[in-house]
């Protein structure tokens, strides 16, 4: 059944809702969707779809519905008002969230009978349908066999595990990411700029160092999980160094100076902890604990 004729239903039909629905009717499924806002499907319509007229009717079309919604708050409103009509459904709630969030609405929805996956998609609505959107999956494994070839219509699919919490906290995750490594680039190019570099000519730079750091993240990530961590390349303490030049350079050239203290601070924590002959990645013990 899970072949391009399975049917499929998308509920919420924002920016990304939108997306997901198109991506789902190129290729070849009877896609049903729904919108609180009724004028949103009709582009969809246009294509194919059906425009359901309920919920509850757009929860039966489909062999699987798909939830892309604001935020939780807005999923729970929607579900809760047809609870008596979950039972023997399967959702994916592709919906941007916390991972208690997730397992909290897993336990939810299971309780009222239905299959739920939780899942977070990690990229822009442009690339859906292309191998370049990457969709995690966490949840109940059968759940997700019994429809990873229809969602392969949307990206690249993949199955984190059991948690239902697990996609979102690898979204959080991956979030985390991405800002630091825009922050970092955004602080180079302000201090750059006092001495009239431009962006657009620190960027090539600034890409050649982020794709060498991410050469180091395999190896260093064996010393986390090892839990040792021996200065092969760098002693902690020779890096703390160079990170109170960076302090005091940001402070001289009158920009902010925020990123570059707190990269200090976290240094000087783990050395105070007597971890300065280590190795950078030691700086996980100061990360796993609460901030101050
Ligand atoms: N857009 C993106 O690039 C990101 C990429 C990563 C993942 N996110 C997440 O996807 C969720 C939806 O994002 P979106 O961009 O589609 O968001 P909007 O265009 O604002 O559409 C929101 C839809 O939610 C509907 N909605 C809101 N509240 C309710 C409610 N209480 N009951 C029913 N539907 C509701 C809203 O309906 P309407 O305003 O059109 O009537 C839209 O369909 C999100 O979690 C991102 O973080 C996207």
């Amino acid at each position: 059944m899970n072949d391009n004729s399975t049917p499929v239903t998308v509920i919420g039909l924002g920016l990304m809702g939108q997306a997901l629905a198109t991506a789902f009717l190129r290729a070849g499924h009877p896609t049903t969707v729904w919108n609180r806002t009724p004028a949103k499907a009709d582009r969809l319509v246009e294509q194919g779809a059906r425009a359901a007229s309920s919920v509850a009717e757009a929860l039966a079309a489909g062999s699987i519905t798909i939830l892309c919604l604001t935020d939780y708050p807005a999923v729970h409103e929607l579900l809760a008002a047809n609870e008596t009509v979950l039972s023997g459904t399967t959702l994916l709630n592709l919906t941007s969230g916390d991972s208690a969030q997730a397992r909290t609405t897993a336990r939810w929805a299971e309780q009222r009978g239905a299959h739920y996956l939780d899942g977070a998609i990690m990229a822009i609505p442009q690339a859906i349908g292309t191998a370049d959107a990457v969709i995690l999956h966490s949840g109940d494994r059968s759940d997700f066999d019994a429809h990873s070839a229809t969602l392969a219509a949307l990206g690249t699919v993949s199955y984190l595990g059991a948690d239902h919490g697990l996609a979102s906290l690898y979204d959080v995750a991956g979030l985390t990411m991405v800002w630091s490594v825009l922050n970092a680039w955004l602080h180079g190019t302000a201090m750059l700029r006092t001495a009239g570099v431009d962006a657009a000519a620190f960027a090539p730079f600034a890409q050649q160092i982020a794709t060498g750091v991410a050469t180091w993240l395999p190896g260093y990530a064996e010393q986390i999980d090892r839990g040792s961590y021996p200065a092969e390349v760098s002693a902690l303490e020779t890096d703390a160094r160079a990170m109170a030049h960076m302090v005091q350079e940001s402070r001289a050239l009158g920009v902010n100076a925020e990123l570059p203290e707190l990269i200090k601070a976290m240094a000087d924590r783990a050395i105070a902890a007597g971890h300065g002959g280590e190795q950078y990645p030691v700086l996980i013990e100061e990360f796993a604990k609460p901030g101050h």
